[in-house]
């Protein structure tokens, strides 16, 4: 088997956590790209020089020539600004939108035959924008968010519940905003509903139980703001960064998980033509099949939600000329 190669456009916060994590693992040699110059070599050069101590066999390079991304299996595109405290995601739109038409272009130009996965925000408008640009099919261009968000929801049930969180599984659909939907009627405990777990701690008070999810629903939906707003200099890199490495995992290793992606739909959920935080077959052929799950009527009405708001956002981007 030949090596892999990953190319990751943006070397900042999570573009060097991808860096590491994908050279522990011994995924694929690694070109890191930026436009600030010297940092994305800095920052391979002191991962690499960690080879020894860590035993990873990998090659490891920065750059700031689009060129050297030719040849690439996946690329993860971190390129632009994260949020401050108190901005939004789609606050980040304008300035964002200029930096992805760039990226596409290059990745486009450079590798047009690899797989995809952006992380930018606001992402679903930004995975829209670089795959209308690059002209890379859509079954090649993702976006992370749901295994990001999944993953939060999870953790924050296992602390509820004082339960490992392996044994959790738990998903989020929609856009990546304040209006993702976390599925709390899927969510269990190897196989057990957490709704029935909950009931179990609260000795039977339906009410109670509801209140705690609702809780650990609503700290979901506004987790990335909480990080932020402990940061103060920028968003959540180490977490992003390990959600994103599961999915070029599973595509480059074949391995078929069902991860929550943003995927382009194309009449699953009543979207046709549209990205949206979709479970997912992720496997050698990208975004092999988008799962269409059977939802309730609340559910229904909370991602009807969750579209619009994606919606109005990628129609901001449109009028802004992108
Ligand atoms: O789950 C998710 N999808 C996310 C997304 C979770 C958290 C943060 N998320 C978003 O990822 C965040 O809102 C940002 O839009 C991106 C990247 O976040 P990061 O924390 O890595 O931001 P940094 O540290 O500012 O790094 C961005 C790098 C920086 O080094 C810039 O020099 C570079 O992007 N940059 C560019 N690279 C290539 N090409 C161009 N044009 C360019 N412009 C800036």
């Amino acid at each position: 088997m030949s090596r892999k190669k990953i190319a990751l456009i943006g070397g900042g916060q999570i573009g060097g956590v991808l860096a590491q994590l994908i050279a522990l693992k011994e995924l694929a040699d690694i070109v890191l790209f930026d436009i600030v110059e010297d940092m994305p070599q800095g920052k391979t050069l002191d991962i690499a020089e960690a080879s020894r101590v860590d035993g990873f066999d990998v090659s490891l390079s920065g750059t700031n020539d689009y060129k050297d991304m030719a040849g690439s299996d996946l690329v993860i595109i971190t390129a632009g600004l994260p949020r401050k405290p108190g901005m939004s995601r789609d606050d980040l739109l304008t300035t964002n939108a200029k930096i992805m038409k760039q990226v596409a272009e290059g990745v486009g130009e450079n590798a047009p035959n690899a797989f995809v996965i952006v992380i930018s925000n606001p992402l679903d408008a930004m995975v829209t924008l670089f795959q209308k640009v690059s002209g890379i099919p859509h079954h090649k261009v993702m976006g992370q968010a749901g295994v990001l968000d999944s993953s939060r929801f999870s953790t924050f049930i296992a602390w509820e519940l004082g339960l490992s969180v392996k044994d959790v599984n738990a998903m989020v659909l929609g856009g990546h905003g304040d209006t993702m939907v976390p599925l709390v009627r899927y969510a269990n405990v190897n196989g057990v509903p957490v709704t029935e777990l909950l009931e179990l701690k609260y000795e039977g008070d339906k009410e109670k139980a509801k209140e705690v999810m609702d809780a650990m629903v609503q700290r979901t939906k506004v987790a990335g703001g909480e990080v932020v707003k402990l940061l103060k200099t920028g968003s959540a890199f180490y977490s992003p960064a390990s959600s994103a490495v599961a999915m070029a995992e599973s595509i480059l290793k074949d391995q078929k998980r069902l991860l929550p992606t943003c995927a382009f739909c194309e009449g699953q959920y009543g979207l046709d033509g549209f990205y949206l935080g979709v479970p997912a077959v992720l496997g050698a052929n990208g975004v092999e099949k988008v799962i269409e799950l059977s939802l309730d009527e609340t559910e229904k009405s909370m991602l009807e939600n969750s579209v619009n708001a994606v919606k109005n956002v990628v129609g901001d981007m449109e009028r802004l000329g992108f």
